[in-house]
């Protein structure tokens, strides 16, 4: 048996391999709370859904292109040659291009891929189409987007901040209590994109608490924070946070506990905050017991919880998921109002942070160097769309919209190209996707397996795992270079991304251009060349690369551990200005404020959700589903693995359901449930369990969309996948980003003969 040591996005691995084949992905032994997402590796590399060979739809072959009206993900598929495929491809992207434009070809594109610095699928996409003449991107992403939009505006670049977290070994040596809203998911900081050697969350919070630390998580989920923190477990009604946020702030304005030397000194327009906490804009006197009615948490623990606030060295994180609601911005806005009145921000062990436990790196390490990258070239097209708009695009060319204060226009796309990423899996309501997806010309798909969107796409090409290239490891916020070197032969007739693009690239006259005269070596090579330098400057002298592939991880040390976020704005803010229009921290926008959205006025403000506990809708539909980030997978991807099968329920996805609203509808552990709204439907696996506040249910994402009756409308999905039941809805005009967590939905116990899932076999072949 050979080792190799390899990367993912869950972090560096030891590859075991025995007479060319992966036994399985072990962990790395510098890592003291290693993934078991590795798992999953070995049982779904070579199952059934792995695609093969190219295919095409059947449909496709014999009428070629057609505009509206296609039948994906209804006709079966018939296997070609790579020939055939470079072909058909090559035409395609030729008459869009000379017909209707590059602005008709949509390469956004989005998802997370694989680790990698060079076989990253969607730079080698947008290079190539880069250099055939442009294409439609996407901007943003579906974590944090409205971080990514609203943050500018009132304190700064989102990245920027998040590069200079304040790290916990500052809280554990100067915090006294850390309040949570939405908690600090341990098993969603067990990734970081690219990869990471160590991972470090749970050490650094179990730190926090053996100084004293006091942790107070606020999640309709218990269960997702660990247990060793010992936490107190406020649950408040989903989507309710900038009504308790705002309960708080009045709290520490009408008793006077707020830090009026700071908020003069460091921010702007605390004077409209203060006329709205007090009712003076809208009649509405923001008092815990307003408050308290909207987020179900008792009106005293509101004000005890804000003096508690006021009377310690505070941190206030806010995750990522608690924006991926309806005015997702508000909770962030809100995070930094309450942080600026507590007056602690750029002190040790106080102020806030966000999306702390999204990603294995925030709070936790930082990159040395910016690692290099496989250049995307530059696009001539300069139409985007923001990242979560797709379905609407597809179904509304020519439509006006507008964004973070621009008016724009949906592009007519005739054409869609996906590599690296899973629509199927991460875009809200299924079923308007699936009718988005019926538009276009042409739908190219890359992967490496037939996912759902593989299977509503006309030409499906194989491509190789990480495991069967070589490539450069380097998470974006880790310390350490890890091998990703070759182990395995391709699996089926699988190509590499760039080996594919060289091919299609040459048949349309621009494979220099993509290629810039190196094959895959040569560009590795390149991009270890130019390592050595800064490395170097570092204490680190790097070996050559074939050393580095087949050798081990090559750690660096901290950039920067002692990171207090802001803490030089506060030491001088004159000599040390933010990058918002006034230099401070907004709480009032005049910018924001001139868009006039009433969806995203210019402060903090509470907007009412139309997908709520609290909304109308939920006579009809009683239950609020959260739909996070799985355990036990990476969003989509190793699904059929074996680590990812171990937790279904007779094959479908886990639902969490209170056993107060199980009993009511006579739903016992173990039970299959079917989850429905007006938008869809799917089967799911209940737990019973008080980890869930009570009327809301939670249903991880991951589960591959697997339809009961393909060729029906709104079809049952059989599997578990909560986005045929969440709203394609934005946050608001401002960052247009996706409000997956607030959904509305009623379960029942599903009493017919149980579907098999079918959606890891292949597809049907002719
Ligand atoms: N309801 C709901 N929906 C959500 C969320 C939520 O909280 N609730 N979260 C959202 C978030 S935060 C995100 S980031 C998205 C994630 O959404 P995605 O990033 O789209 O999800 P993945 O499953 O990671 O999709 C990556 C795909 O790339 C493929 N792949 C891997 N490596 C390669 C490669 O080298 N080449 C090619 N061509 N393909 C490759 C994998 O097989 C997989 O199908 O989901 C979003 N969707
Ligand atoms: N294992 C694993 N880890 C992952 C991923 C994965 O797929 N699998 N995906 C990665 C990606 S792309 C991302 S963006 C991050 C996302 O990381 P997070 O955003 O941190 O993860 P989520 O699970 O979406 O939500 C975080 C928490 O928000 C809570 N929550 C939901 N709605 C509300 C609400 O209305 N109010 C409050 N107070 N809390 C609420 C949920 O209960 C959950 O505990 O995770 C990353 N890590
Ligand atoms: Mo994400």
């Amino acid at each position: 048996m050979k080792k190799y040591t390899t990367s993912s996005h869950w972090g560096a691995g030891i590859a075991e391999v025995k007479d060319g084949k992966l036994l399985r992905v072990s962990a790395h032994p510098l890592d003291p709370d290693p993934s078991k997402i590795n798992d999953n590796m070995d049982s779904s590399l070579y199952g059934p859904a792995r695609i093969k060979r190219p295919a095409v739809r059947k449909g496709y072959l014999e009428n070629g292109p057609q505009y509206q009206n296609n039948k994906r993900g209804q006709e079966p598929f018939v296997e070609v040659s790579w020939e055939k495929a470079f072909e058909l491809i090559s035409e395609a992207v030729d008459s869009t291009r000379k017909t209707h434009g590059n602005k008709a070809i949509f390469g956004g594109s989005y998802g997370w891929g694989s680790a990698g610095r060079f076989h990253h699928a969607q730079s080698q996409l947008k290079r190539f189409l880069s250099c055939a003449g442009g294409f439609v991107r996407s901007e943003g992403n579906y974590s944090y987007n409205t971080a990514l939009v609203l943050l500018p505006h009132i304190v700064g670049d989102f990245d920027e901040l998040t590069s200079t977290a304040t790290r916990w070994s500052s809280i554990a040596r100067d915090g006294e209590l850390v309040v949570m809203f939405g908690g600090i998911p341990v098993k969603s900081a067990q990734v970081s994109p690219g990869g990471c050697t160590r991972h470090r969350l749970k050490d650094d919070l179990l730190a926090c608490r053996k100084a004293g630390v006091r942790f107070v998580d606020i999640n309709p989920c218990r269960s997702d924070s660990p247990e060793e923190i010992e936490a107190e477990w406020l649950a408040p009604v989903p989507g309710s946070d900038s009504a308790l946020m705002l309960g708080l702030a009045h709290t520490l304005l009408t008793e006077n506990l707020h830090d009026q030397a700071f908020l003069d000194t460091y921010t702007v327009g605390f004077e409209q905050v203060k006329t709205y906490l007090l009712g003076e804009q809208d009649g509405i006197e923001k008092t815990a017991e307003w408050a308290s009615a909207l987020s179900e948490i008792p009106a005293e623990r509101i004000r005890t919880l804000a003096r508690e606030m006021a009377h310690s060295r505070t941190f206030i994180c806010t995750a990522a998921g608690v924006q991926r609601t309806e005015h997702g911005e508000q909770t962030l806005w809100g995070t930094i109002t309450l942080a600026s009145m507590l007056g602690q921000i750029g002190l040790p062990g106080g102020g806030y942070a966000i999306a702390y436990g999204s990603d294995g790196g925030i709070g936790l390490m930082n990159r040395p160097i910016r690692w290099p990258a496989f250049p995307k070239g530059n696009n001539p097209v300069d139409t985007f769309i923001p990242v979560a708009c797709i379905a609407d695009m597809l179904l509304n060319p020519g439509a006006d919209y507008q964004y973070n204060g621009m008016d724009l226009t949906y592009p007519d796309i005739r054409m869609v190209w996906w590599a690296g990423g899973n629509p199927f899996h991460h875009h809200q309501d299924i079923n308007r996707l699936i009718k988005a997806f019926q538009q276009p010309e042409t739908i190219i798909v890359n992967e490496i397996n037939w996912t759902s969107t593989a299977r509503f796409a006309d030409i499906v090409l194989p491509v190789t795992t990480t495991l069967e290239r070589e490539d450069i490891g380097a998470g974006s916020r880790d310390n350490s270079l890890i091998p990703m070197p070759r182990v395995i032969d391709p699996v089926g007739e699988a190509r590499d991304e760039f080996d594919i693009f060289t091919e299609i690239a040459k048949r349309l006259g621009i494979g220099e251009q993509f290629t810039g005269n190196k094959n895959a070596r040569g560009w590795l090579e390149d991009m270890w060349q130019a390592l050595k330098p800064e490395s170097l400057a570092l204490g680190v002298e790097l070996p050559d690369l074939d050393s580095f592939l087949q050798g081990d991880v090559i750690e660096f040390a901290d950039p920067n551990p002692d990171t207090i976020l802001l803490e030089d704005f506060r030491k001088d803010p004159a000599a040390n200005p933010l990058t918002t229009p006034s230099g401070k921290i907004e709480l009032y926008s005049e910018r924001i404020a001139s868009f006039g959205y009433s969806d995203c006025p210019g402060q903090f403000s509470w907007l009412p959700p139309t997908e709520s506990l609290t909304s109308e809708r939920a006579r009809s539909f009683p239950l609020h589903m959260i739909s996070g980030q799985p355990k036990t997978k990476l969003h989509s991807q190793l699904d059929p693995g074996s680590y990812s099968r171990s937790v279904k329920i007779e094959g479908r996805e886990p639902i969490m359901i209170h056993p107060a609203d199980a009993l009511a509808r006579g739903i016992t552990d173990g039970d299959i449930l079917k989850v429905y709204n007006d938008r869809g439907a799917c089967l799911a696996g209940a737990v019973v369990t008080d980890d869930i506040r009570e009327k809301t249910v939670y249903l991880c994402t991951g589960a591959w969309y697997d339809p009961l009756d393909p060729k029906a409308e709104n079809s049952l999905d059989k599997h578990g996948n909560p986005n045929v039941l969440t709203q394609d809805k934005r946050t608001s005009r401002l960052s247009q980003s996706t409000a997956a967590h607030s959904a509305l939905v009623e379960v029942e116990k599903y009493e017919e003969a149980l579907p098999a899932i079918t959606v890891f076999d292949s597809p049907e072949f002719i």
